[in-house]
């Protein structure tokens, strides 16, 4: 057989899902040129790809999500609908364990995205349990399950791969069943996109965290992301990011959609500007953020990546939120639109919320809370509702505080929920999936909400 050499660069050179200290050892050689510019040379050996495996592997996950499918329109009858999950994810485990017996080699990527359909499983599993408010073995057992079959994808993962062009089909084809299965969840969980008919946040679900931003620095730690909380038509799957490894912000980048976003493609990415914070916020095409080191708010158009700007009456840089030094404005979307956060001299640091007219850029109308604003970690707007969490612990935090718009009343409340790292630096609502997107140390992380029933 002929061996292949293929240059890593095909998925970018510094891509996550293939550490370099994976593909073999001794067959990995970089080089660097008088320009300073990197190569990487990969020695593979010649390994014809494993389609047929491929496809088993998508049938069962394609059962998977099926089954996944029945569960959610037949909630009713739920534990039968369990143990058939349970069967099918040993089935799959059975699968696994007969492909690692195998003498072919398999694909890192095609096993980093059983991860992440794990993932979304698991975190669907939650959510189900969550809903039942059951505390059934069955549950636990689910879970069990997908650990397990997390710890074989990890195994396997070390594997040699080849055909790169095939991954990437793979990869879409996967990647499309995973956003029908999200659906599937959102559909499941929440009510209505857009609908107001609830009592506001009961609780949050464990966080899904996706992979490292996409610079692949740790040291990345001031950023954000997200999706466009009102998508013009054609942009709905678009993720946007925006990553600095200080608290300004410098660049966005666009990627049409969330396997884009995780292979670290974007479609535009810009930086020719300057602003301060990172408590931005991507909605109707423009990206919303607070000028560099001013009292005003700048956005950015993203067809045209000019930007206008507005000052902010009496807003005060001297009341930024816990975790940061520069977060002085905190820009939010709900389905009532677009809201702003700051503290003012005059209220001495008390928190503000003004609501934006979009149209204008102006601000429309302004309450004033009791919130002492660096008492703040972050916080995020649903249905005209400000929620703002304080540090529990390393491990978590919690929404302490809420203010309804609606109403004019504030109360202290305990939401927790789990953190991925201590500090974390961003974290909105998007009306638009109703999820929470926080940005943590280099993290993408998200969160599914569970709300009240009864309005
Ligand atoms: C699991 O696999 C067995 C044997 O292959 C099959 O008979 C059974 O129907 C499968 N179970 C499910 C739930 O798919
Ligand atoms: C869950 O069930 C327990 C005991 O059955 C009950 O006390 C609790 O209020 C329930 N929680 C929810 C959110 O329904
Ligand atoms: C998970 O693996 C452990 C250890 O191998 C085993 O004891 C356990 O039965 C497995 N759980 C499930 C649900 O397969
Ligand atoms: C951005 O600029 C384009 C081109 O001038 C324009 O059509 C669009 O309305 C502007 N606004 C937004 C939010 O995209
Ligand atoms: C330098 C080195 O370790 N080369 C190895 C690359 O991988 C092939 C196949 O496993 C080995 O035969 C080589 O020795």
């Amino acid at each position: 057989m002929v061996p292949a050499l293929l240059l890593l660069s095909l998925l970018g050179p510094t891509s996550a899902w293939l550490p370099m200290e994976d593909w073999g050892s001794g067959n990995v050689t970089a080089s660097q040129d008088q320009t300073g510019k990197c190569t990487c040379k990969v020695f593979l050996p010649d390994i014809s790809f494993p389609a047929d495996r491929v496809i088993q592997m998508q049938e069962t996950s394609e059962e998977l999500r099926l089954d996944v499918e029945i569960e959610i329109n037949k909630l009713v009858s739920y534990k039968s609908k369990l143990v058939v999950s349970l069967e099918k994810l040993s089935n799959l485990t059975v699968r696994m364990e007969f492909l690692e017996s195998g003498p072919d080699k398999y694909i890192k990527l095609e096993f980093e995205l059983l991860r992440i359909e794990l993932r979304a499983f698991e975190a669907l599993v939650s959510q189900l349990k969550a809903s039942f408010n059951s505390s059934s073995p069955l549950f636990e057992s689910l879970y069990m399950e997908i650990q397990n079959m997390t710890l074989i994808v990890d195994q396997l993962e070390s594997y040699d791969k080849s055909n790169l062009e095939v991954i990437r089909i793979e990869l879409a084809k996967l990647q499309k069943k995973l956003e029908d299965c999200q659906k599937l969840e959102e559909n499941a969980i929440g009510p209505e996109i857009g609908s107001c008919k609830h009592g506001g946040i009961l609780s949050i679900n464990k966080p899904m965290i996706s992979q490292l931003n996409a610079h692949l620095s740790t040291a990345e730690i001031y950023g954000s992301w997200g999706k466009d909380s009102k998508p013009l038509p054609g942009f709905e799957s678009m993720y946007w990011f925006s990553g600095q490894t200080t608290p300004t912000i410098s660049n966005i980048n666009l990627y049409s959609d969330y396997q884009r976003l995780i292979l670290r493609s974007a479609f535009k990415s810009y930086s020719s500007f300057y602003g301060t914070g990172n408590n931005d916020i991507v909605h109707g095409n423009y990206f919303y953020y607070q000028c560099h080191n001013t009292a005003s708010m700048c956005r950015m158009n993203l067809t045209t990546m000019t930007y206008e700007s507005r000052v902010l009456p009496q807003a005060s840089l001297r009341f930024s939120y816990r975790y940061s030094p520069n977060q002085d404005f905190d820009f939010a979307a709900d389905e009532n639109g677009l809201w702003v956060t700051y503290s003012t001299e005059n209220s001495k640091g008390m928190m503000l919320i003004a609501k934006i007219d979009v149209a204008a850029f102006g601000v429309e109308q302004v309450w004033k809370t009791s919130l002492f604003r660096p008492s703040v970690g972050n916080a995020f707007m649903v249905c005209g509702v400000l929620y703002a969490t304080r540090s529990v612990n390393i491990r978590t935090e919690e929404i302490f505080y809420s203010f309804d718009t609606n109403t004019g009343k504030e109360s202290y409340i305990s939401i927790p929920f789990e953190k991925f790292q201590e500090n974390y630096m961003y974290l909105d609502y998007n009306p638009a999936d109703q999820k929470l997107y926080m940005y943590n140390n280099g993290y993408y992380v998200s969160y599914q909400l569970k709300y009240n029933k009864e309005e």
